[in-house]
């Protein structure tokens, strides 16, 4: 077994924070490495927390973390930040957020950026939740802000995707865009103290009631982060959301749908890193010159590596 993931069996924390430095930066041994985390066989329950900007994520992760160890539970948070090429930097504000939690060690925080991971950021971050449930956390919570795509990649990596909404903003739009009905497994109407509450919900019960399955219905959670109201309701409904994944045909088949996804997006990984690799080595693309056909160059070159590959 990879040496490093025999400490982070043993609860090493710097091993763990090392392993999840060498998915973010596609360190050669990656693979290897994930292959043996995987095989310890530790799993988490797995959540997400997506939203908005400023929606009050971090704050709602600092109030579950509060939650969580009362059970006498560990939690790892992973905050993804899409739009920062650095990890850590846009974490100081949640650094003071989150601050009582920081000395506790049945809690770890850690922040991933894009630093141009081959899979992209959502594949890092599934790695880093994997090792964390090597580690032997018991939630594993993720919180990613809620742009472009990766607010739809957040439900191939955990178990449990909550959407964060408030009432002030023009949130009430976001549940009109493709696929977010869809991605959310529970809604929460975050800052409940505001305006407008009323309004929103009316609105997100109607769609709930539009797209609901025969089976489930999604629950809607309302919290006020700043008094701590409803954090118990939310983390209840999310555990709800689990014991439906675990101990229904409709909730087996989603677990695995994302583990079909996984597997290809693995091998389209694998497959891209190789054709690369191929085509560095041979110099291809030094000598294009700006009027080249990207199809026929792409098509040549993919036929040069197969012949080559095949060959093998
Ligand atoms: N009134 C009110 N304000 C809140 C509530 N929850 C969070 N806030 C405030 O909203 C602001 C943003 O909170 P964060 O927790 O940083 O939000 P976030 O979604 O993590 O933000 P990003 O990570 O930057 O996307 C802060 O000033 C919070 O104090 C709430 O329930 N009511
Ligand atoms: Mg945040």
């Amino acid at each position: 077994m990879h040496e490093l993931v025999e400490r982070i069996k043993n609860k090493d924390i710097r091993a763990l924070a090392r392993a999840i430095t060498m998915v973010e930066n596609d360190h050669p041994e990656k693979l290897a490495l994930l292959s043996d985390v995987f095989s310890l066989g530790r799993r988490a329950f797995t959540v997400g927390l997506t939203g908005s900007p400023g929606a009050g994520k971090s704050s709602l992760v600092n109030r579950l973390i509060s939650q969580v160890r009362k059970e006498g539970k560990t939690i790892a948070v992973i905050a993804v930040d899409p739009t920062s090429p650095f990890s850590g930097g846009a974490l100081l504000g949640d650094r003071v957020r989150m601050s009582e939690h920081y000395t506790d060690p049945g809690v770890f925080i850690r922040s991933m950026a894009t630093r141009g991971s081959l899979g992209g950021l959502a594949r890092a971050t599934k790695d880093a939740v994997r090792i964390c449930e090597a580690f032997g956390f018991d939630v594993v919570l993720v919180e990613t802000v809620g742009v472009g795509q990766s607010e739809l990649d957040i439900m191939k990596i955990v178990d449990t995707t909550a959407l964060v909404l408030t009432p002030n903003s023009g949130d009430v739009l976001q549940v009109f865009k493709a696929g977010i009905m869809e991605i959310a497994d529970l809604f929460v109407i975050n800052k409940a103290d505001l305006d407008g509450v009323v309004k929103l919900s009316r609105l997100l019960r109607e769609l709930v009631l539009l797209t609901a399955d025969e089976n489930r219905r999604k629950a809607i959670v309302k919290t006020i982060t700043t008094e701590n109201r409803g954090i118990d309701e939310l983390w209840e409904k999310m555990k709800e959301h689990r014991e439906y994944l675990y101990s229904t045909e409709e909730g087996n088949q989603k677990r695995f749908s994302q583990l079909e996804l996984e597997v290809y997006d693995l091998i389209r990984e694998e497959i891209w890193r190789e054709v690369k690799g191929f085509i560095e080595e041979k110099k291809g693309l030094e000598a294009l010159d700006l009027h080249a056909d990207p199809y026929e160059t792409a098509k040549t070159w993919l036929a040069k590596w197969k012949e080559e590959a095949f060959k093998k």
